[in-house]
């Protein structure tokens, strides 16, 4: 009863309400396609898998795209891709994110293949909404999870992607795997997300995977003990007034965090926080300009009264200072 009660007063001071409520929504990216804007989340069930670090309880079957009206009410539009469909994958679909090129809408998503390795597909369809039909393959040397998709003002795409932990990330050095593989030491520099322009076709790499370095004030790489700062998975990339904001998650210390550079491939200089931690394990976010604000989707675990892998997105408006630094947001109101 106490817990119940704490939810509700957390409910009311929280700054954004669930976006729906019927079905567990989590690790939004959100995208305005032709002036409408649709965010395409996980869909969290209860998969009835334990909680453990390394994620297995997160175990998503399918993804639905909502859309969002002026109101912020939003709708779910339904089922618009299932691992059954995905000739590749068998099992957690976790943060997805979805691009628009031609009138073509391409989705991109984590799941395991059949040696239980994370890696990324894409699916393609004719509507933001879907459905989404999956390629046979993954892409060609994608591993680990949470892609997202960046267009640049020369129309060139571009990918980010990557996740410690659960995310497999800390199996891999030069983008080969090694089960021996762990952590680097605190003192050693953090593992890097990685990214790649993509290619014309949408479907693939269109060049060697690049580290993403986001350094500190005096250009050195975050370390792996500064984890307050460093990346854990969550990558995002948006543009504003001219220079590249490289967002994510620190995961185990529960932040959004965000690094600011000159160009799509970084590097990217830490900045700060953008949200401090919401109900729940994980953080994960996007953002997106909307009819003429800046926008933060986020998800907390309030609906659910604080199951990790029950989850629900929301969105609250974001705000830059004259030097372009983004105003923290606390997510519940004092
Ligand atoms: O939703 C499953 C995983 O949890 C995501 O891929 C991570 O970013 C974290 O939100």
């Amino acid at each position: 009863m106490t817990n119940e009660l704490n939810f509700k007063e957390l409910a009311q001071r929280a700054i954004s309400q669930p976006l729906v409520t019927h079905i567990y929504t989590a690790d939004p990216s959100a995208h305005v396609f032709g002036g409408k804007l649709y965010i395409y989340p996980s869909h969290d069930i209860d998969a009835g898998i334990p909680f453990n670090d390394n994620g297995d309880h997160f175990g998503m079957e399918d993804y639905h795209v909502l859309s969002v009206n002026e109101n912020l009410v939003a709708k779910d539009e339904g089922v618009a891709l299932h691992v059954k469909d995905v000739p590749w994958a068998t099992r957690q679909m976790w943060a997805p994110d979805c691009a628009e090129k031609n009138g073509k809408y391409y989705f991109y998503f984590p799941a395991r293949d059949h040696d239980q390795m994370f890696r990324i597909g894409v699916a393609v369809g004719d509507s933001p909404v879907g459905p989404f039909k999956a390629e046979p393959h993954y892409m060609k040397g994608s591993y680990s999870i949470d892609p997202a998709v960046f267009k640049d003002d020369d129309g060139s795409y571009y990918i980010y992607v990557g996740g410690i932990w659960g995310g497999q990330l800390q199996q891999y050095r030069n983008h080969k795997w090694d089960a021996g593989n762990e952590l680097p030491a605190p003192n050693e520099p953090a593992l890097r997300p990685y990214v790649a322009r993509l290619t014309d076709d949408m479907l693939e790499h269109a060049e060697p995977l690049r580290y993403v370095d986001i350094v500190d004030e005096n250009g050195d790489l975050l370390l792996e003990g500064d984890t307050d700062r460093r990346f854990f998975e969550a990558s995002w990339l948006h543009k504003y007034n001219g220079k590249y904001y490289f967002s994510y998650s620190t995961g185990d210390t529960h932040f959004l965090c965000y690094a600011i550079g000159d160009s799509p491939y970084g590097p990217f200089t830490y900045a700060g926080r953008i949200l401090e931690p919401v109900v729940g394990w994980t953080t994960h976010h996007s953002i997106a300009e909307w009819n003429g604000k800046w926008w933060l989707f986020y998800h907390d675990s309030v609906l659910s009264e604080g199951v990790t892998h029950l989850r629900s997105v929301k969105m609250a408006e974001i705000t830059y200072d004259e030097e372009g630094r983004i105003q923290v947001l606390k997510p519940y109101r004092e």
